[in-house]
């Protein structure tokens, strides 16, 4: 971002701003509750969560306008970076005991023109049964579903990791109480996060929902994308799991990427 693009947009906005300030009159009694709604979400660690929620899948669907790339999703305010790095058969970190399905991702990640893409490397992260996420919410084993892991030399991966649930926002916080002004719902639907990264090709950020769940027509970070709604597969025959290893039920989701190279085809950077 340059100097003279970041005055531009600073000037609109203030420009913005005060137009929307003069329209509805704002009080000073008003304009301080909304400083102290601010303040509020920083005290609360939500900061990133209040604007994520509202905004953040404006700036994505804008960044993803003339790629060819999969779908892409917002990162959310749950990112972190350094998560551990995974070796094979690959297992997203988690208790002995993690509650929920078992879930085995796997696909394949290609060029465009279908080359199988070695040595991709996948970051993963997601919310356990309860709808919390380590290293954020309290509690929980740090890095606890959080992992990164590569496609092996046909492009192809698999992970293991359970089926999450639809996320609920805190009610009890900032972002909660402007949501319930607004007379909006908490959720997000169930779903996984990825950033999915080669040197040689553009990052891909995003996130897979699940078919059928709830909540993918009011997501209430409006995030949902067409061609991210992966299907779950239930496995029960006594083959699949003694094959796996396993004595309950599990699930599978089958999902491919796309990547595009870094710079020809990205043609985000326009003139
Ligand atoms: C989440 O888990 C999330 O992914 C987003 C985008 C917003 C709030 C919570
Ligand atoms: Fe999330």
């Amino acid at each position: 971002m340059t100097i003279e693009r970041t005055k531009t947009i600073l000037e609109d906005l203030e420009r913005t701003l005060l137009r929307f300030m003069r329209k509805h009159k704002i009080t000073h009694e008003e304009y301080r509750r909304a400083t102290d709604v601010l303040v509020a979400t920083v005290k609360a660690g939500e900061e990133s969560l209040l604007y994520d929620v509202f905004f953040e899948a404006e700036a994505t669907d804008i960044g993803k306008i003339g790629r060819q790339a999969s779908a892409e999703a917002v990162e959310g305010p749950f990112y972190l970076p350094d998560a551990p790095k995974l070796e094979a058969p690959y297992l997203l970190p988690q208790r002995p005991d993690e509650a929920g399905d078992v879930l085995f991702l796997r696909g394949r990640v290609t060029s465009p023109d279908g080359t199988p893409l070695a040595g991709v490397e996948l970051d993963m992260w997601q919310a356990d049964a309860a709808g919390h996420y380590s290293n954020i919410h309290p509690n929980m084993p740090e890095w606890n579903l959080r992992g990164r892991f590569h496609s092996g030399s046909d492009g192809t991966f698999e992970v293991r990791t359970i089926v999450p649930p639809p996320y609920e926002i805190p009610k009890g916080g900032p972002t909660g109480a402007v949501l319930g002004a607004l007379g909006r719902h908490c959720f997000r639907p169930a779903h996984l996060h990825l950033k999915i990264r080669h040197p040689e090709y553009g990052e891909l950020t995003s996130q897979l929902y699940f078919e059928g769940g709830d909540y993918l027509d009011s997501d209430v970070a409006n995030a949902v994308r067409e061609g991210l709604i992966a299907r779950l597969v239930r496995r029960d025959h006594p083959e699949e799991l003694a094959a796996r290893g396993l004595r309950k039920p599990y699930f599978e989701v089958r999902f491919d990427f796309k990547l595009v190279p870094r710079h020809a085809g990205d043609v985000r950077r326009r003139a």
